[in-house]
C-alpha cells in the first residue's frame, strides 16, 4: 500500500469509532505551539558572560551550540523546517540583541533590542511569547530577585519586569498576535528558612508593581509559573504552587504549569481540567522531567499524551497556551528542538483522534470495564498513518530517519564548523 492508501484505510478504521481524521488534521494545523529559543544555546542568551543560574541546569557539551543571534536564528530556522504545524516564537529577555556599543542592563531594555526577533517572527508568520529573565545575572543578590529584602535589588528586578511588559505589548502589536508573558523566578533557599512568608509577601508586591505598568489585557497575557524546588534551593521556593495559583486567581493573570515542577507522582494532566474549571485561560510549559526537573526533550510518552488529551477533552484548545520548555546540551540541539516539537504535535493529533465523547459516555454509564478495554484498544489504532498524512500535508517528512538526514548534513556543514 502506498501512503495515500494507508491513510484512506486508517481514516475508515477511525470513522468506525466515530473519529473524523480529516477534521483532526485540519484542527491541528490551527493550533499554535510556542517554540523556546533557549534550547539552541543552553539557556545563555546574549546579554551576559556568566553561567546559567537560578536553580536550573543544562548538562552535556555537544558541539555546535549557537553563540550569536545569527547562529541561533539559523539553527532555529533549520529546526522549523522539519516541524509540522503552527509555531509561535518564545523568547527570554536575555536574548536581547544589542548593536555595537548599545548595551543596556535588564531594567533598561526596550523594543529596539528585539526588532530583529520581530522581523524573524514576522517573516515566518509567527507570534511571539516573552519571559523576563530573573536568572543568570550579577544583580541577583544572595540568590534573590523579586523577593530580595534589599530594596535596590528588588527595584531593579521590578523595573525589568515592567520593561518586559512594554516589550510584550510591542510584540503583540507588531505581530497582531497576543503575547504570553511568563514570570518565573528561582528565588528560594537551600536550607530551612527562618521566614517563609516574608519573601512571598515581597514577591506578591513585586508582581503587583510589575503589573501596574499599563498594558492592553487583550494583547499581553501575564502568567506566573510555580515550582516546587530548584538545584541549590531544595528547601524552599517563594513561587510555590499555592502561591502562584492564588496570585493568578486574585490578580486576573494566568497560572502557568510546567510539568517538571511538581512532586514526581503529581500529574499535570490531572491539574489541567481542575484549573479549567476556574480560569478562563491557562498556560503550560511542556517538558520531560526525569527524576527531577531535568528538562529532557519531550517525547510521545504516556503523560505527554495524557496532557494533550485533557486539553482536547476539556475543549480547551483555545484556552490553553502551550509552550515547550526543555534544554538538553548533550545531543544535537536542532534535533532536540525538532523531536520535542514533533512529539507534542503527535500528542495533540493523537488526542484529536481519540473518541472522547464515547469514552465520556462509557464513564457516565459506569461501564468502566468497557472503558478500560476501549482505551487499551485505542493504543493500537493506526495512528501512524494519520501522522504520516498530517506531515505530508504540512510538507515535512513523517519519519525521523528521513528528516534526520537533513540534521546530519546541517551538523557537518554548519554546526561542526563553529
Ligand atoms: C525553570 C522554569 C522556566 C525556565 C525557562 C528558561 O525551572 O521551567 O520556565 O525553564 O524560563
Ligand atoms: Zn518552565
Amino acid at each position: 500500500m502506498d501512503q495515500k492508501e494507508r491513510y484512506e484505510s486508517a481514516k475508515k478504521a477511525y470513522a468506525q469509532i466515530g473519529v473524523d481524521t480529516d477534521q483532526a488534521i485540519a484542527r491541528l494545523k490551527e493550533i499554535p505551539v510556542s517554540l523556546h529559543c533557549w534550547q539552541g544555546d543552553d539557556v545563555i542568551g546574549f546579554d551576559h558572560e556568566g553561567p546559567l543560574t537560578g536553580g536550573i541546569q543544562t548538562t552535556g557539551n555537544y558541539p555546535g551550540k549557537a553563540k550569536t543571534p545569527e547562529e541561533l536564528m539559523q539553527d532555529m530556522d533549520q529546526a522549523l523546517k522539519l516541524m509540522p504545524g503552527k509555531k509561535k516564537l518564545n523568547l527570554h529577555a536575555s536574548y536581547a540583541i544589542f548593536e555595537e556599543g548599545q548595551f543596556v542592563d535588564r531594567d533598561q531594555i526596550g523594543p529596539e533590542h528585539f526588532a530583529r526577533w520581530v522581523a524573524f517572527a514576522k517573516e515566518r508568520n509567527m507570534g511571539i511569547d516573552f519571559n523576563p529573565t530573573f536568572f543568570s545575572h550579577d544583580r541577583i543578590k544572595d540568590g534573590l530577585t523579586l523577593t530580595s529584602p534589599d530594596e535596590e535589588t528588588r527595584k531593579f528586578w521590578i523595573d525589568h519586569g515592567k520593561a518586559c511588559i512594554r516589550i510584550s505589548e510591542y510584540f503583540a502589536k507588531e505581530t497582531g498576535i497576543p503575547c504570553v508573558m511568563n514570570i518565573w523566578i528561582g528565588d528560594g533557599f537551600k536550607d530551612i528558612p527562618g521566614d517563609r512568608m516574608g519573601p512571598r509577601l515581597r514577591y506578591k508586591d513585586s508582581i503587583e508593581q510589575i503589573l501596574s505598568e499599563p498594558y492592553d489585557k487583550n494583547l499581553v497575557k501575564p502568567c506566573v509559573e510555580s515550582k516546587v524546588f530548584g538545584i541549590g534551593v531544595e528547601s524552599y521556593t517563594a513561587g510555590s504552587a499555592e502561591f502562584s495559583l492564588s496570585f493568578a486567581a486574585t490578580h486576573g493573570c494566568l497560572p502557568l504549569m510546567d510539568n517538571g515542577h511538581y512532586h514526581p507522582t503529581e500529574m499535570v494532566s490531572d491539574k489541567i481540567p481542575a484549573l479549567l474549571c476556574f480560569y478562563p485561560e491557562i498556560a503550560l510549559h511542556i517538558t520531560r522531567p526525569v527524576r527531577w526537573d531535568s528538562d529532557h526533550v519531550v517525547l510521545f510518552d504516556d503523560e505527554t499524551r495524557e496532557m494533550a488529551r485533557e486539553i482536547v477533552r476539556c475543549d480547551g484548545l483555545d484556552r490553553v497556551y502551550m509552550a515547550l520548555d526543555y534544554f538538553d546540551a548533550g545531543i544535537n540541539r536542532v534535533a532536540a528542538w525538532t523531536v520535542g516539537f514533533r512529539s507534542w504535535q503527535k500528542a495533540l493529533l493523537n488526542a484529536l483522534c481519540t473518541p472522547n465523547e464515547e469514552f465520556k459516555r462509557l464513564q457516565d454509564e459506569n461501564r468502566m470495564t468497557e472503558l478500560m478495554m476501549f482505551q487499551e484498544d485505542m493504543k493500537l489504532a493506526p495512528f501512524g498513518d494519520v501522522w504520516e498524512e498530517y506531515c505530508r500535508q504540512c510538507g515535512v517528512a513523517a519519519s525521523g530517519r528521513e528528516w534526520f538526514e537533513t540534521i546530519k548534513k546541517y551538523e557537518e556543514e554548519v554546526l561542526l564548523k563553529r
